[in-house]
């Protein structure tokens, strides 16, 4: 359990967080090396590696690549079950709570099981909760299930304490890639300060400034993905968020 372990050190802490998602379908691993030395500048700490719909063996073939290169912490953040390998760290097993298609909720999931009973990795269950980012969403459009709008915070907010009743270890909520709205600060705040475990924060994070603020309103964890693939500068920007972090 080391990295769950060091996400609740990190949120006991207020140290947060800075994750970097890798698509397997959209980086060529003849770039790794490159994108490595930028994300080991940066102080990335953690990596997820997936996407909504991924080739067959490549989530496979860029972890390998990054582990040669790489001590930071794979976690696993898959579209479906067929993205699961046993060379990632941990998984973040999500249930897409915000939808209402049991493929999603259960059945995944269950499907999951043969590969994961062949697997070592830390399994950290994740309510996973899919907010209206302004536009249809990849998550969207593969789960067939909608959104949840950005003003129904307490609906939303009752959907992050039913996950944490129902026993995960983390709330991830999601814009969506590319989004073009981020989550909005007050439902950042009204769901971290209403669940007690910890909350990861992805979707339409583009600057330092939406990263402060998704840390200033407790956010524990914030996801970069679509930023870093439009300009691998943009980490270099980010990478001072440790001498800045909300005390
Ligand atoms: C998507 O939350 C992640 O699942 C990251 O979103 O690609 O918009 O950064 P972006």
């Amino acid at each position: 359990e080391r990295i769950y372990a060091h996400l609740l050190e990190a949120k006991k802490k207020q140290e947060k967080l800075l994750a970097l998602l890798l698509d397997p379908d959209k980086v060529s691993l003849g770039e790794i090396p490159r994108l490595m030395k930028q994300i080991h500048l940066a102080e990335v700490d953690l990596l997820l590696v997936g996407g909504s719909t991924v080739e067959l063996g490549f989530t496979e073939k860029l972890i390998e690549k990054i582990k040669v290169l790489s001590q930071i912490p794979i976690i696993l953040f898959p579209g479906d079950y067929t993205q699961i390998t046993n060379h990632a760290d941990a998984i973040l097993f999500l249930s897409l709570l915000s939808g209402r298609n049991p493929e999603y909720l259960i059945e995944q999931q269950m499907k999951a099981v043969p590969m994961l009973e062949k697997c070592d990795f830390e399994i950290i269950p994740t309510g996973y909760i899919l907010i209206d980012g302004g536009h249809e969403s990849a998550v969207q459009r593969v789960s067939k299930t909608l959104p949840i709008p950005q003003n129904q915070i307490e609906k939303i907010v009752h959907t992050a304490k039913a996950a944490m009743y129902l026993g995960n270890k983390l709330i991830y909520l999601e814009a969506g890639s590319g989004a073009i709205n981020s989550v909005d600060k007050r439902i950042v705040k009204e769901v971290s300060t209403r669940v007690d475990i910890p909350v990861i924060v992805g979707g339409g994070i583009k600057n330092k400034s939406q990263l402060q603020e998704a840390y200033e309103n407790g956010a524990d964890v914030v996801v970069i993905g679509t930023a870093f693939e439009n300009d691998q500068n943009v980490l270099q920007e980010l990478s001072h968020k440790k001498d800045e972090s909300i005390h």
